[in-house]
């Protein structure tokens, strides 16, 4: 490629063209709509992944919309108290099984851990199309079910909503969140066969970047958890339809027994949601901080101890559904332990920042925003953990604020911070950075605009999932709308700049943001097998931003805000080549 040579002359010379587009990638190998639908690629699954994903994230958005606005009034008179029961157990249901389980394993762990552990595809190419097709049918029955009538359970399906008092469309619902269950348990095997059996040479577990790591472990969980949740929605399917008294008392049933089904399975499923965002945030701060991680195994076992400690946890749910007490004191200590491992990580992050040359990319404001409303979010739980406390602020607007700071706060933003950081790669496309630096600041405002009014309304005593309230709320109830408003458009930004970006961004080289990990050897966007050179050798550890070195020992391109930004400079790879530090590297 003579460009790249001839390009550098002066300041006199013509801005310098666009890096050649690399002739075949995963995108342009072929355009009918069924190289898509029966691709095994995993690079196209994750996208199929990743449009299915945000249509559920709007349509749960605009469920948000309902009850945000019915909330304006203390009488809450706009839709009706039915239609309000339906809104937020749509919401609750579209998120949850639809959007934030399946967000960060299946779209950037189908598109990334093979190429960071330097293969060329998941172990089952095959069970991963399967599984989005099980998770689109799943799909297909929740979305019904909320068009058809909508549920008004909850998503927590809590009997008697859920027995045969519900005229609702309880069925249809259970079964979309039973049968997208099957492919979060196809994408947890496939991540895990793929960790164990097709690393590259030299790829040991302890220079494994440690997203994989958080997504092994999430893959423990979605294995082991997710069985369970089925086996209890089948329960309820029996009990509507056979009616044989399994959790209606007036049929002879328990109702705390599915609560105990339920959240062995629920409280695990949080760990699912949050654990691959805390991988990401540990690949972006170390690349946006020039840094290697700090504590490199304590990050990645605490990935493994919260999967571990998060199956111990369930019945912190159920202190006010008549436990026993020692049962109640025994979940309430095993709660406050899995902070711990929490904790672990956030120290580890902060530490790693610490005297780091930090730039503020979009990526990076995502995962500073993760950091700092995570701390709030996991603190918050220990609150609900103590015993003395949760049974004042059980069922109140506080529960809402503790989960939507980790859930919202953390995973959202983490999720985000992983588009924005691959979006590159992806789709070989540069977006806007001051664009997606706004989109950052608007979305984190307006995540406390919206949030920390429910903190106060919570312990000031205003239940969760009623449609109307005392007038004193009244005020904070109206500042939570307007902040949601100011949310909603920040999260609609990114799909304004990143789609401008696919037909008017400046080409992405293939290391845009001169990151380590191996998926940066790969063209943007990527060729059909990922690698255009195989077997790679890694010869290091995932962080060596000191060193200037990437895993395979290679030298990094100059980063993004430095003088020699090679956003602004055409070549493929980074100017630096090989450093021979092979021999001086340890892993
Ligand atoms: C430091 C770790 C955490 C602790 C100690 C903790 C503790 C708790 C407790 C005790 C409750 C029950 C409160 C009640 O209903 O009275 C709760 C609710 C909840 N937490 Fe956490 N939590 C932690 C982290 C997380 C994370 C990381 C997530 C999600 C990613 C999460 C999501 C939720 C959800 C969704 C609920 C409410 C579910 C519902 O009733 O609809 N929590 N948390
Ligand atoms: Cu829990």
């Amino acid at each position: 490629m003579s460009i790249a040579v001839t390009s550098h002359s002066g300041p006199a010379a013509a801005p310098p063209p666009e890096p050649p587009t690399p002739p075949v990638n995963y995108l342009n190998v072929s355009h009918t709509i069924w190289s898509w639908l029966f691709t095994v690629d995993h690079k196209r699954i994750g996208i199929l992944y990743l449009v299915s994903i945000s249509i559920f994230f709007v349509a749960g958005g605009a469920a948000a919309g309902i009850v945000r606005l019915n909330l304006l009034q203390p009488d809450g008179a706009i839709v009706s108290e039915d239609a309000y029961n339906r809104a937020f157990t749509a919401h609750g249901v579209l998120m949850l099984f639809f959007f934030l389980i399946p967000a960060v394993p299946a779209v950037f762990g189908n598109f990334f851990i093979p190429m960071m552990i330097g293969t060329k595809d998941l172990a089952f190419p095959k069970l991963n199309i399967a599984s989005w097709y099980v998770f689109m049918i799943g799909a297909v029955c929740a979305v019904w079910a909320v068009l058809a009538g909508g549920i008004d359970t909850g998503w927590t399906l809590y009997p008697p909503y859920s027995t045969r008092a519900s005229q609702s469309n309880v069925i249809p619902g259970v079964m979309g969140a039973f049968i997208s269950g099957f492919s979060s348990i196809m994408t947890g095997l496939n991540i895990m066969v793929t960790v164990h059996k097709m690393r590259a040479p030299g790829m040991t577990w302890g220079r494994l970047p440690l997203f994989v790591w958080a997504l092994y472990a999430t893959s423990l969980i979605q294995l082991l958890a997710t069985p369970v949740v089925a086996i209890s929605l089948v329960l309820i399917m029996v009990e509507r339809v056979a009616g044989i008294g399994i959790f209606d008392p007036t049929i002879g049933g328990d109702p705390v027994l599915f609560q105990h089904l339920f959240w062995f399975y629920s409280h695990p499923a949080v760990y699912i949601m949050i654990l691959p965002g805390m991988g990401v945030i540990s690949e972006v701060l170390t690349c946006f901080s020039r840094k290697n991680i700090f504590g490199y195994h304590a990050i990645a076992w605490s990935s493994v101890g919260i999967a571990v400690v998060g199956f111990l946890l369930w019945a912190h749910h159920m202190f006010v559904a008549g436990i026993s007490f020692y049962a109640a004191l025994l979940f309430s200590l095993l709660s406050m332990l899995v902070a711990v491992p929490s904790a672990i990580k956030v120290f580890n992050w902060v530490a790693t920042l610490y005297r780091g040359s930090i730039t503020y990319q979009a990526p990076m404001l995502f995962s500073l925003g993760f950091v700092v409303l995570f701390i709030v979010g996991g603190l918050t739980g220990l609150f609900l953990a103590t015993l003395g406390t949760d049974i004042h602020l059980h069922d109140t607007y506080f529960v809402v604020a503790h989960f939507h700071f980790v859930m919202v706060g953390g995973m959202v933003m983490g999720y985000f911070a992983a588009l924005h950081f691959w979006w590159p790669k992806m789709t070989g496309r540069m977006y806007s950075d001051w664009w997606s630096r706004m989109a950052a600041a608007i979305i984190i405002f307006g995540f406390f605009i919206t949030f920390i009014p429910q903190f106060v309304m919570g312990y000031h005593g205003m239940p969760r999932r009623y449609p109307n309230y005392p007038a004193e709320f009244q005020f904070l109830n109206v500042m939570s709308t307007a902040g949601a408003s100011i949310l909603g458009i920040g999260y609609l930004m990114p799909a304004v700049y990143l789609t401008l970006s696919l037909f008017f961004g400046k080409r992405a080289t293939a290391n845009p943001w001169s990151a380590t990990g191996l998926e940066w050897q790969c063209p943007s966007p990527p060729v059909v097998h990922n690698f255009e050179h195989m077997p790679l050798v890694v010869v290091c550890g995932p962080y060596e931003y000191a060193l200037g070195v990437d895993q395979l020992g290679r030298g990094l391109p100059e980063p993004p805000g430095s003088q020699d930004d090679p956003a602004h400079r055409d070549g493929v790879t980074g100017p630096a080549g090989p450093m021979h530090k092979e021999t001086e590297v340890v892993g």
